[in-house]
């Protein structure tokens, strides 16, 4: 495969941006080798700037559940635009996207929208602890809710990628007030909570973990978290940046029929442009400026090209339920065709996957948490992933972070990366 433009564009891009690249896993730092530049994008095919085509597992991190450059959202952007790119001040448009959201999340009274699910989790917990007047979180080993200081401890995504044990930057007095617990252990948290008596503020998880590979929560897992947070008056927040509007409209909360008290949502709520929203009960959404006193802001939060693009693709999603059955059937066929060719090839796996999320872990273990997932042959992962590159399958370029299935996805394509799968086993084994 041709990629020498992705080559020089990679050498140039160092002189200017930090590694080459705005955000860190896109580096392939991990896996090796040179970052792909993309030129454009179409359903479920991306295309380099060599004009290399890949069928996308990425999806620009899960926001384009109905393929790239669909074309109500490229239009409805386009018809915005011309009306102004942004007014800094209330719109009508931003009442009929939070409406929106409402019908789809019932547990959610007011929604606030911002620009990032970085955004989004750092405004929850900040609202948990001023509602709750606490100040310690719990969140969960290789859970990522985005870069903001407190989210940095034991983080997953990049940050385990990289094998960060510690962030520079981040003060050890933030980092105290993380507390952390493995993923799937219900008495890690409850001895936490027991040793923090009236000082945690709020659990905050991904409900099906997507940034150490794809992890779900075992029976009664989240079940006992609830449980715990009411007993305890804290804050259970699901951090739905991943799961939002991808696992069914109500996200996580309506697929694994889980009250959270605040969730956090991004990615699929903005259709490929940057959005991100925290919302829930008006008894804690109420403390909120300007409605309370905990402030939380933004230039850009409501933008009318963000708002357009989320609204036109939720309204999509809402109208025609039957995507959410078509993704199930695309997510079964694709682990069904795997499992398959990884038994004939004979190499320890795991496959988790839950509807449009799914990964491969190279392990003789099941994978329930981070340790699980870190002890995993993802030296192999880094191979089969070149291996799966170069047949023209984009995968995430790292272990640590779950695919993302869009509708645009025909069978030919899970064909296709099914074959492409046993050749790269073949090839690397
Ligand atoms: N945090 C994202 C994956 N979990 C990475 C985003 C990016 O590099 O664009």
């Amino acid at each position: 495969m041709n990629i020498s433009k992705s080559q020089q564009l990679f050498s140039r891009a160092q002189e200017s941006i930090p590694g080459g690249v705005n955000s860190p896993v896109r580096a392939f730092k991990s896996v090796g080798g040179t970052p792909i530049f993309l030129q454009r994008a179409k359903g479920a095919y991306l295309y380099d700037v060599d004009g290399n085509e890949y069928i996308d597992y990425i999806n620009s991190w899960g926001p384009m559940i109905l393929g790239h450059a669909y074309e109500p959202v490229v239009k409805a952007i386009q018809e915005k635009a011309l009306e102004s790119t942004s007014f800094g001040a209330p719109t009508e448009l931003e009442i009929e996207m939070a409406e929106l959201i409402k019908s789809m999340v019932p547990n959610v009274d007011l929604v606030r929208m911002v620009s990032s699910g970085t955004e989004a989790c750092m405004s929850a917990i900040r609202l948990a602890r001023g509602y709750t007047g606490k100040n310690k979180i719990i969140k969960f080993e290789g859970c990522y809710h985005g870069h903001a200081d407190s989210f940095l401890v034991k983080a997953g995504s990049g940050v385990a990628t990289f094998n960060i044990q510690t962030v520079p930057g981040v003060t050890a007095g933030v980092s105290e007030d993380t507390l952390v617990a493995a993923y799937n252990d219900l008495n890690a948290v409850q001895k936490l909570v027991d040793e923090n008596k009236n000082e945690i503020a709020a659990i905050i998880i991904e409900p099906v973990a997507g940034n150490m590979g794809c992890i779900l929560p075992q029976p009664g897992f989240l079940e006992g978290l609830r449980k715990l947070c009411t007993d305890e008056n804290i804050i259970f927040i699901f951090d739905e940046v991943m799961t939002g509007f991808r696992l069914a409209l109500g996200g996580a909360q309506e697929r694994l029929k889980i009250d959270a008290d605040l969730v956090t949502y991004g990615k699929v709520i903005g259709a490929g442009m940057p959005v991100g929203a925290f919302g829930g009960k008006l008894e804690i959404m109420k403390y909120i400026a300007p409605l309370g006193n905990v402030y939380q802001a933004g230039t850009l939060s409501g933008n009318p090209l963000a708002m357009i693009a989320g609204y036109t693709l939720l309204k999509e999603l809402k109208q025609n339920p039957s995507i959410y059955q078509q993704l199930e059937e695309k997510g079964n066929y694709l682990h069904q065709g795997l499992q398959k060719v990884l038994q004939e090839a004979n190499t320890p796996f795991v496959i988790n996957h839950l509807g449009s999320m799914i990964s491969i872990h190279f392990s003789d273990h099941p994978v329930v948490d981070f340790s699980s997932a870190a002890s995993a042959n993802n030296a192999l992962f880094n191979k089969f992933f070149h291996a799966m590159l170069d047949r023209g399958v984009y995968l995430p370029p790292s272990a640590f972070e779950t695919w993302f299935l869009s509708n645009a996805l025909t069978t030919e394509d899970l064909d296709r990366t099914i074959q492409a799968t046993k050749e790269s086993l073949a090839g690397i084994l």
